[in-house]
């Protein structure tokens, strides 16, 4: 049998499937020279050191899109290949973006709370709330998943925008300036990977640019926009609303931005449904069974593509 090491937790149906050739080995009894082959997620990764322990490691098997968790150019520098799961779950991460935009517009937890206290009877209407039609929509991060959020929100009529590294062929327009990006749109969603690259990238010019009437939607990761600004920002009314699914130190919310209403927090669900992350599970676990069969993978990250 084949040594594999878990880090993080795995599903039934991945262990059952992993188990007809690898035997699973856990980070607490395991022998690092007999391992070959890793299966973890985006929020773990590989620690440094664990990863220079492992010297016959071959593939490392990635749960998720995001792999800023795995240091992939020593990977790369020792053939290890890595493996992440995209495209499965670009509907559902899209999909939660315009669920917490939607939220944030029709202040959704707020009638919610009208409802369910009494008030509603005691005091008549709620408030009204701002229609999500016809808005500007600036998409940080025109990806995979950047492209599916722009397709979603077609039946709400919004002119899309969007900025990344590199202008793409389609139809929406492209800013090269992410504060400028921000100060013509009504709301901004992030989807861009975390890491060096993007960290803090919504600093408190690019949050002040959307203004009091703007919308922040974070998908991506929290390292992505200074939480520190985002919350003066929410207080002191420079920023309308925001509405996140992931934070700077998950789970670890901190208290001023849980106390803030003008706030819909979520706690990394994006991709958080039975069937997504079954799609999410199976090719984690066939990227494995490939390279068991015949060394080769299924969806290698770009980096390690050439291995
Ligand atoms: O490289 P480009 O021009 O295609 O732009 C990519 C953009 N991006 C950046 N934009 C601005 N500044 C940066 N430093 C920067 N780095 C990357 O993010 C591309 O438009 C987008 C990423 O798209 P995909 O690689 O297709 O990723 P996908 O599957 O949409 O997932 C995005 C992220 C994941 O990495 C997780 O962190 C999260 O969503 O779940």
């Amino acid at each position: 049998m084949t040594n594999l090491l878990q880090i993080g937790g795995i599903t039934a149906d991945m262990r059952e499937r992993l188990e007809t050739v690898f035997k699973i080995h856990q980070l607490d009894d395991f022998d690092p020279d007999i391992i070959t082959h890793v299966v973890t997620n985006g929020h773990d990764g590989v620690h440094p050191d664990l990863m220079a322990s492992l010297e016959n490691l071959k593939v490392i098997s990635g749960y998720g899109v995001g792999y800023e968790a795995i240091d992939v150019a020593e990977a790369v520098k020792r053939k290890i290949i890595v493996t992440h799961t995209p495209n499965v779950l670009n509907e559902e991460v899209a999909t939660t973006a315009l669920l917490l935009m939607l939220s944030c517009y029709r202040e959704v937890l707020r009638d919610d709370a009208y409802v369910r206290s009494g008030e509603w009877a005691v005091r008549g209407n709620a408030p009204l709330t701002r229609s999500l039609d016809n808005q500007t929509v600036g998409i940080l991060g025109l990806g995979r998943i950047g492209q599916a959020i722009a397709h979603k929100l077609v039946p709400w009529n919004a002119k899309i925008v969007y900025h990344s590294r590199n202008k793409k062929d389609v139809e929406y327009i492209y800013y090269d300036n992410l504060t400028k990006m921000a100060k013509d749109c009504d709301v901004l969603i992030c989807i861009i990977p975390g890491g060096p690259s993007t960290h803090k990238i919504v600093d408190a010019e690019v949050i002040e640019a959307l203004g009091p009437k703007g919308t922040l939607i974070n998908v991506s990761r929290g390292s992505v926009v200074d939480e520190h600004a985002l919350i003066k920002a929410l207080q002191s009314g420079k920023l309308g609303w925001a509405g996140l699914d992931v934070f700077d130190a998950e789970p670890i919310v901190p208290q001023a931005l849980r106390e803030l209403t003008n706030t819909v927090l979520l706690p990394h669900v994006g991709s958080g449904t039975t069937e997504t992350r079954a799609a999410m599970g199976a090719l984690t676990v066939n990227n494995l069974l490939r390279h068991h069969k015949d060394g080769t993978v299924i969806s290698a990250v770009p980096e390690c593509a050439g291995l």
